[in-house]
């Protein structure tokens, strides 16, 4: 019978310490939004992040996140970025060109920079079903948010350019000068 196998595990630990994260957060249905930030922030702050290395930035409505976020990763100084957003349904079409829009603007910005980007955009019907979400019935999207954005911070570091320690890597690396480097150690986020 074959022996079970064990895969190397790579994790991102929920550990904020030392990592730089920027929100970016939506003022339409501030009700909301402000919530969600609030939530985002205590869930960093419980993880170890530092005052000075968390940046907040608000812009109009949910359309307009994906830009600023896109401009935030440019700037190289973060490890994860939050967006924050909360679209209600009306009585036109708007509602679904602004939830397509944002969803797929900040999708192309994190495959762009390949800075991790946290999608907390409520797309509800309701009012109800937003408050539900923002800290009632349905738990708080933003704390799980701030909770994604250290795991894929953890992670993303932990992929760039760093020693995946398996049972092969490690078998490889007493039997070869050049060890079992994922990549060259360059720091680039790509
Ligand atoms: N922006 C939101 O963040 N949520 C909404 O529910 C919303 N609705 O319903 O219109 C909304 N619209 C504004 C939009 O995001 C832009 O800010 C605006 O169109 C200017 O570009």
């Amino acid at each position: 019978m074959a022996e079970k196998l064990k895969p190397g595990k790579i994790g991102g630990e929920l550990n904020g310490a030392g990592l730089r994260f920027g929100i970016v957060v939506s003022r339409f249905n501030n009700f909301i939004t402000d919530r969600l930030l609030a939530a985002a922030l205590d869930a960093l702050e419980r993880a170890g992040a530092l005052d000075g290395d968390v940046d907040v930035a608000h812009v109009p409505g949910a359309f307009e996140l994906p830009l600023a976020a896109k401009k935030m990763a440019a700037t190289g100084r973060y490890d994860a970025l939050i967006a924050i957003g909360c679209v209600l349904r009306g009585a036109t079409s708007h509602y679904d060109y602004v939830c397509s829009e944002t969803a797929r603007g900040l999708q192309l910005a994190q495959m762009d920079s390949g800075l991790p980007i946290m999608f907390c955009v409520l797309t509800c019907d309701t009012l109800e079903q937003a408050i539900d979400r923002a800290g009632l019935k349905s738990g708080n999207k933003g704390f799980e948010a701030g909770l994604a954005a250290i795991e894929m911070a953890r992670l993303s570091r932990k992929l760039r350019g760093s020693v995946v320690s398996t049972s092969s890597s490690r078998a490889n690396s007493s039997s070869s000068s050049s060890g079992s480097r994922a990549t060259s150690g360059k720091s680039r986020r790509k």
